[in-house]
């Protein structure tokens, strides 16, 4: 970095731009979103009424006096994140219900109107406060889209948004990212939105010139598509900005893989919850996610060109959980050991057509460890390789490249080999590198390890080339149940001894150990543990919560015998199908608490429904329940319809009123579940 400046210096002495060394390529980072790309790994934290009411979207209209947590520590949070080596926080200072954490002068439905602290108290004044004492960033998300403000949906609400923007940019210090939710639907009155981005964007750029904007389309960084943290295998930086527009729909596909000659640096940034959902609630506390899954995750993120955003929701204490803290913690080591030696430090580096009677790039800058010291290839030639060489055959099962983004970025695709005898063996070929591209690879021994670049859209330059030996992971156990109830758990790895709980308590050695299927016909939970080394080693607890086993169900909607199959197949219908209804028979009779409806996460999602039950399929009587499922489309997980108390019936009918995606308009349910 430093050298390029110095050599503009040195060039733009009156002179037009002359030829540089390296010659940019594309559209470029600015400082601020190179600094951002640096930071790789921050938290997220949604809190606010949905903590008390159990919901992923509130509709506003709840009594702003549920926010009342009981012993917030905004400092907590903060240590928790510095202890899982993140580097920021960014909280849901206004979620779609419209509550601010803040007491704004422009609502009336804030932190001032809660229980909490009488009123009196400030959510983004402790997290900042908190943040500033832990040396971390400090971030906020506010969602445009306010249920609750009597303005939404006319011309004034743009105003006070930009207002709402402007107390929270201006009273809590520095601000490193502004995240806009893409999300916009009815307010109070039952109307839309039409945003001024052009003066949101203004209004904070002002206080703030360098925070990175995220939305579905930057301009800052984008959204990576999905919610479940992995960027595309291929991801460019960078976008036909003007194409897009925040919550425009249908263009998750090209936001996860970016656009190769795009006009502007719009780099990814994948969010995830560490639980099903986004807010907290007590009946996830055991679906945490795995340390296996969590890894896969930093690997699909990071280790694809993208910043994780990995959100962990505070409960109705107003603190980090202690399974959601045990989790990150556990990450955090792991992550720890994976790349606690580099073994490229102790190769001898060398490569081809790297760039000659050049003061600033060198085959020995590729081991380094410094990101802004590079290895170039001659201008023109776009191929090349590099060879890191060992007098004794090293063991890696991680690769890691980094391209210096301040200069573009150029690869295309690029393969690793290994030298076996006198051949080359391949063992890997991928696409894009970008800022950091981390490889997971079978355990792999040699003493030549081989990184061709194959293709690039400009000589490329490389900043730095890592390998590590990552400990072998024991895999977790999976557990399915089939049609006829019997339960099965495994796991990948060869031979792990596993024990299960069918109570709900966890498993340990002393629990019943598993040989064989066993029957689980009814509503009911499996916990299951994978042990190594005597019990020394185990995986984490992994929990299966199931229905009534559908196995004497009879399906009463033609065609419609893959939504309850026990697997993950889904029955669809054809377009314009809404509404649209299933009916089940039970068999006989059931006391039914609930229904969950797993969706297909390749379409047909449903938005809108309402619940019937029959005692006898003919008389159907008003729907038990009736409702929406909040945020279904970017976070597909199963949803679950509780009802108020528990009804005897034999006959379920589940009616799809309307599609999470309007231009979708068949209906699917991957599984319709009894409990
Ligand atoms: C989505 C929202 O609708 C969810 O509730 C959540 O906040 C997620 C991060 O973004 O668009
Ligand atoms: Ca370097």
């Amino acid at each position: 970095m430093k050298k390029v400046i110095l050599l503009a210096l040195l060039l733009a002495g009156g002179k037009a731009w002359a030829q540089p060394e390296i010659k940019p390529v594309g559209a470029l980072p600015s400082n601020a979103q190179v600094k951002w790309q640096q930071l790789e790994y921050y938290m997220f934290i949604h809190f606010g009424p949905n903590t008390f009411t159990d919901k992923e979207w509130g509709h506003g209209d709840e009594d702003p006096k549920v926010f009342n947590p009981t012993e917030l520590d905004a400092r907590q949070w903060a240590r928790t994140a510095k202890l899982a080596g993140m580097k920021g926080i960014i909280i849901t200072a206004k979620h779609h219900d419209g509550f601010c954490l803040w007491p704004s002068e422009y609502s009336k439905h804030t932190v001032r109107e809660s229980a909490w602290k009488n009123g009196k108290g400030d959510v983004l004044a402790e997290l900042s406060a908190a943040c500033r004492e832990y040396g971390l960033l400090f971030g906020v998300y506010l969602s445009p889209w306010d249920r609750n403000h009597p303005a939404y949906g006319t011309p004034e609400y743009n105003q006070v948004f930009a207002n709402q923007l402007k107390e929270v940019h201006t009273k809590y210090g520095d601000v490193f990212e502004q995240w806009f939710d893409g999300a916009n639907g009815e307010g109070p009155n039952g109307k839309k939105q039409v945003y001024d981005w052009n003066l949101f964007e203004s209004t904070v750029t002002n206080i703030h010139p360098n925070v990175i904007f995220f939305s579905d389309a930057g301009p800052g960084c984008r959204w990576i598509g999905n919610e479940s943290g992995y960027a595309g295998v291929t991801n460019w930086s960078t976008l036909n900005r003007a194409d897009f527009k925040p919550g425009m729909g249908g263009i998750t596909e090209t936001l996860n893989k970016g656009q190769e000659d795009g006009t502007h640096w719009v780099p990814g940034e994948a969010d995830v919850s560490i639980r099903p959902g986004w807010f907290y609630s007590e009946t996830t506390d055991n679906q945490v996610k795995s340390l296996a899954h969590l890894l896969d995750i930093y690997y699909g993120s990071v280790g694809r060109n993208a910043n994780l955003l990995l959100n962990i929701p505070v409960d109705r204490r107003g603190r980090i959980h202690e399974n959601d803290s045990m989790r990150l913690m556990e990450l955090r080591r792991t992550l720890d050991v994976d790349f606690k030696e580099n073994l490229a430090r102790k190769a001898r580096v060398a490569a081809t057509n790297t760039r000659q009677n050049s003061s600033v790039t060198s085959a020995v800058y590729l081991t380094d460890g410094n990101y802004n010291t590079y290895w170039a290839t001659a201008e023109g030639k776009n191929t090349g390789d590099i060879t890191l060489s060992y007098a004794n055959p090293v063991t890696f099962n991680r690769i890691s490249i980094q391209e210096f983004i301040p200069l573009g970025q150029r690869v295309r695709s690029f393969s690793v080999s290994v030298l076996q005898g006198k051949e080359w063996k391949e063992i890997a070929r991928e696409t894009t590198v970008g800022y950091k591209r981390i490889l997971r690879l079978p355990l792999t021994t040699a003493k030549s390890i081989r990184v061709s670049i194959l293709d690039a859209k400009a000589s490329p330059v490389i900043s730095e080339v890592s390998l590590f030996r990552a400990p072998e992971l024991i895999s977790d156990p999976e557990i399915r149940r089939d049609k006829a109830g019997m339960v099965t758990i495994k796991t990948a790895s060869p031979d792990p001894v596993i024990h299960y709980t069918t109570d709900g308590s966890a498993p340990t050695t002393a629990s019943p150990k598993y040989e064989k299927p066993f029957a689980l016909p009814g509503s009911g939970s499996v916990s299951a543990i994978a042990f190594v080394e005597n019990g020394k080693r185990s995986s984490d607890v992994i929990d299966a919560i199931f229905g009534i086993s559908p196995i004497n169900w009879k399906v009463l909607t033609p065609g419609a015998e893959n939504a309850i199959d026990a697997t993950p197949r889904a029955w669809t219908t054809k377009e314009n199908a809404y509404p649209a209804e299933l009916v089940v028979d039970l068999g006989r009779e059931e006391t039914v608490k609930g229904v969950g409806y797993q969706p297909n996460t390749h379409g047909g999602i449903v938005y809108k429904y309402a619940l019937y039950l029959s005692a006898d399929g003919k008389e159907w009587g008003k729907p038990v329940a009736e409702g929406a499922f909040a945020n279904v489309l970017n976070n597909p997980i199963e949803q679950s319809i509780k009802l108020s108390s528990s009804v005897t019936c034999r006959y379920i009918k589940f009616v799809a009123l309307a599609p999470a995606n309007a231009q979708d308009t068949r209906v699917s349910v991957a599984e319709l579940k009894v409990f």
